[in-house]
This record gives C-alpha cells, structure tokens and sequence, in this order.
C-alpha cells in the first residue's frame, strides 16, 4: 500500500524494524505505525513476522506517547496471505504439536492491545493474515481487497482466534459458509458483512483515510477509549445485567477523570480538547 504523502514511505529502512526487518514501526501524531514488511512474500507470516508483531504490540503498549495502533503492509498486493505455507513442517507428535502454541502469539499481542487498534487491508487479506486483521477493533480496507480462510483448503482450520471472532462479528451462519468453502470476498462484499466498517476508494485513500481515521482515535481521551473498548470486549462474553454493570462501573469511574472537565470546560470556551489520560 503507498503510505500517505505526509508520512514518508514505509520502506525497509524507515521506521524501527522488529523481526530482522519483517515489521517495521513509526509514530506518528500519537499513532504507532505497524507495517507488515514482507511484501515478494506477500506479507505470509514467518517467524520474523510473528516475534517482530508480538515485540512491536508490546513496545506500542508500553509507551505513554502512544494512543492508538494502526496495523498496514507493504507492497501494492496484499495485507497478508496468512501462515507461510514454506515454513510448514510434518508435526509427528503431540508433544511438538503442542509447542506451536505460542506461534500465535501475535494475534494474541494485537488482540491483548489496551489502546484502540484499526487495521488498514489492502490486497490479499487470508487466513491468518485475515485473523490479525479480526483481532483489531476497527478494519478499514480498499476497493481491491480480498478476504478469505482458506485454511479448509490446506486441511486445517483457522488456527488463530477466527473461528471465535468471525462468528461474533458477522453471525455464525454466515462465518461457517466462509470457514467451511473457503471462498474468497470482495471489499464490498466485507462491507456488506461487517467485516469491515470502512471502505476507501483506492490504495491511496487507504493510506490517507486509515492514518486520519487513526490519528483521530489517537485524539480522545486515552482512558475512555481504553474503558470503551474493554466494556465492549468483555461484555460481548457477558450476560446483559453483568455487561451494564460493567458499563457503570466503568461510566463511573470516567466521572472522576480530569479529562472530563476538560472536555466540559473546552465545549464551554468552543475550543478543542486537550486530554492527558489523568
Ligand atoms: N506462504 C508463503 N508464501 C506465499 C504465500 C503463503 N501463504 N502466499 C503467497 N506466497 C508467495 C508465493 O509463493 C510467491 O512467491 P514466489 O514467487 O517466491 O513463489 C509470491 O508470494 C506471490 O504469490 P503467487 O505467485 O502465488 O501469486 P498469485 O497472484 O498467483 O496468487 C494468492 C496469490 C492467491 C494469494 C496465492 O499465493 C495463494 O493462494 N496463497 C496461499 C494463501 C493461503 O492459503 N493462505 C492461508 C495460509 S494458512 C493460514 O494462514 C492459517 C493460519 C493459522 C495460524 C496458526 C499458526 C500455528
């Protein structure tokens, strides 16, 4: 995807590599920039890919400058085709079978985000590469983009949180029709699902319209968006009575913040908001 005009390229020597190179990161107005960085391969998720994703989550999430996290890739064909199929081995134990288990680790680090995260796909956009796209709050793709799990195809399931997070977003129905032929979808047809919230014409208002998208989610207040996000999240596995107490508790809390007087008092004075976080 062509970065924003603003933003210099994201090529291999901009930004801070993690992973020998494979993911790259910027910041940017209060937004880390993560960019899948394997574009011959069309970004399939290696090893570098996966350690370079969990260790550029983790350093986003520890850094008080950072407010919002938006997920992109290099290169004009894709987001990510998923598992690097190269890379698969014959697993002949249960015992080496179990190890794979922190391979995905990455989806896990993107999903355990506590600051606000978009994904912005262009491309191909499959299998595991699909489930990190799943495991972001807010997915914004291009015309050209192209979903799918095609993992049924390699005699596999999605291994990666999609079986859990397609159903929950789209419907069960319609998730298993996807998961059990495999089929690939168009942007539109994303939209039509809600697999997605947001289309952009192009490549080129991909990169603009995510990075805005984005750095208008930086703007917020970091501490109501941390609470929206988890009284969505953990009330999705709630019952109704425990999700609204969780939303008072949480609604409560914010009455407490410094960051509501100064929302109140900048609508007073028709200015924009300054928020801290305190
Ligand atoms: N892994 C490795 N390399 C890939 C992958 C992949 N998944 N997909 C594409 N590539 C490579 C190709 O090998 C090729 O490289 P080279 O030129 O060196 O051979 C390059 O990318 C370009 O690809 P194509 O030449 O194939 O381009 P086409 O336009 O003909 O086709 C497709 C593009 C349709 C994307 C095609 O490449 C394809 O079908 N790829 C496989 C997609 C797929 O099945 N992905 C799902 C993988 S399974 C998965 O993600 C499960 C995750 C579970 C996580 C749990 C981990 C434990």
């Amino acid at each position: 995807m062509p970065s924003d005009p603003e933003s210099h390229a994201v090529g291999a020597h901009d930004g801070e590599p993690h992973g020998d190179g494979a993911v790259l990161v910027e910041r940017r107005n209060g937004v880390g920039i993560v960019t899948l960085n394997r574009p011959d391969a069309l970004n399939a998720i290696n090893m570098a890919v996966r350690g370079g994703l969990t260790r550029a989550c983790r350093a986003l999430e520890a850094d008080p400058e950072i407010r919002a996290v938006l997920i992109r890739a290099a290169g004009e064909r894709g987001f990510c085709v998923g598992a690097d199929i190269k890379e698969f081995r014959p697993v002949t134990s249960a015992v080496a079978a179990r190890r794979t288990d922190p391979a995905i680790a990455y989806v896990d680090a993107v999903a355990a985000l506590g600051k606000p995260t978009i994904a912005a796909i262009h491309g191909f956009c499959l299998g595991g590469g699909f489930e990190i796209a799943l495991a972001c709050d807010i997915r914004i793709a291009s015309a050209d983009a192209l979903f799918g799990l095609p993992e049924i195809n390699l005699g596999l399931i999605p291994g990666a949180g999609g079986t859990q997070r397609l159903p929950r977003l789209i419907g069960v129905g319609r998730a298993l029709d996807l998961m059990l032929t495999g089929e690939r979808f168009g942007a539109e047809e994303a939209l039509r699902l809600g697999v997605i919230s947001r289309l952009a014409p192009s490549q080129g208002a991909l990169a603009e319209q995510s990075l805005a998208l984005a750095e208008t989610v930086a703007a917020k207040s970091p501490t109501a968006a941390a609470y929206v996000k988890e009284a969505v999240m953990a009330g999705a596995d709630l019952d109704l009575k425990d999700g609204i107490a969780l939303e008072r508790t949480l609604f409560t809390l914010l009455l407490t913040t410094e960051d509501r007087m100064e929302a109140a008092a900048a609508f007073r004075e028709k200015r924009r908001p300054v928020f801290t976080g305190h």
